[in-house]
């Protein structure tokens, strides 16, 4: 056997990976980078803290509420706080919003080094971990508006304004999806070694596939586009999938093609998803391989956000699948 056919792929992880990116940029000054080394290092311990949530007891409600007015559950907290101990470290951030938070922190101005703004669902899908089923972090990154004083209007910039996004789903495997608008790539964490290592690159996902993904028990209130589309599902003998969980779901979508939608509802009128940290890194991600992301009538990443917790309806995915929803709407 020839070393050629020994040696698969190259090894690169995700540190490698974001150097050569960056040495991409000339004038880079490599503060993106420290900041996705800084999201990996809080991966990688979130990761560690959700194997573990059941054994160190940490599942179950923390007793407060966020200013959503769900329930914090422990690990939310954790997770939050592991990720500003990670990103407070990062001379190059001036704002982190959270969702676990009602205010952004501010932490630095443009003129002290705040050059990016980080927006984050920490443990989205939490409600799920006692059932171990997939959760995961979000994240988002903007360029901080060294002439906008007010930490919410810093980050209320539209999707497209995004020059970094992704998602670490803590599945049956911990994988990230990167993106800093030069397509998709996606690593898994090797925990013998403690290290993402990159398993796609410019990641494409199938232009068609006969899955949706929604909360069904919401259906009867839906706007009448939304239940027109399902009976079109149904009648064409697509598979439904709902894990109810974004990242998990997203995820799914992104691999194996299909439709996510979370729709208006009753109790949701403008939609359950948050634009800032949930819709836009996610919509960004999709485009990037290959897909399509909307809210109503409108691409998800040109909204212009007035609000930090600002909820949108959803549905993304495959072009061609996105395309058959919106005819229906
Ligand atoms: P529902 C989890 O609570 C979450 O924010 C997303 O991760 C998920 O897609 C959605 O809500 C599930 O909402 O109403 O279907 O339980």
């Amino acid at each position: 056997m020839s070393h050629s056919d020994l040696v698969q792929d190259n090894l690169v992880s995700l540190q490698t990976h974001v150097l050569a990116e960056e040495a991409r940029h000339p004038g880079a000054e490599g503060d993106l980078s420290w900041i996705i080394s800084a999201i990996s290092l809080s991966g990688k311990t979130i990761a560690n803290k959700v194997r573990r949530a059941r054994l160190d007891d940490v599942l179950g409600a923390h007793g407060t509420e966020n200013v959503q007015g769900e329930q914090q559950l422990r690990m939310d907290v954790i997770a939050n706080e592991i990720i500003m101990r990670c990103l407070g470290d990062r001379a190059s951030i001036a704002v982190l919003a959270s969702e676990e938070d009602e205010e952004p922190r501010i932490l630095r101005k443009s003129n002290e080094g705040g050059k990016y703004c980080v927006l984050f669902d920490p443990l989205d899908g939490s409600s799920n971990l006692d059932s171990a089923v997939g959760v995961g972090t979000i994240f988002s990154v903007t360029r901080n508006d060294a002439n906008e004083p007010d930490g919410e209007r810093t980050v209320c910039r539209p999707g497209t304004e995004q020059v970094a996004a992704g998602y670490i789903l803590y599945g049956s495997s911990t994988i990230m999806c990167l993106t800093t608008g030069n397509g998709l790539d996606m690593f898994v964490l090797d925990q013998a070694i403690g290290s993402f290592l990159r398993v796609r690159t410019g990641l494409k996902m199938p232009e068609r596939g006969a899955i949706y993904s929604v909360n069904e028990a919401n259906a009867s209130s839906f706007p009448e586009g939304y239940q027109r589309y399902l009976a079109d599902a149904h009648a064409s003998g697509y598979a439904s999938r709902y894990i109810g969980s974004m990242v998990a779901d997203v995820h799914r979508t992104l691999i194996r093609g299909g439709v996510f939608l979370y729709p208006p509802t009753q109790k949701n009128p403008t939609g359950k998803l948050r634009l800032l940290y949930e819709a836009n890194p996610m919509a960004m991600l999709i485009e990037q391989a290959g897909g399509l992301a909307f809210s109503g009538d409108r691409r998800t990443m040109d909204i212009h956000p007035d609000r930090l917790h600002q909820r949108v309806p959803v549905v993304l995915g495959s072009r061609s699948e996105v395309e058959r929803v919106q005819s229906f709407l």
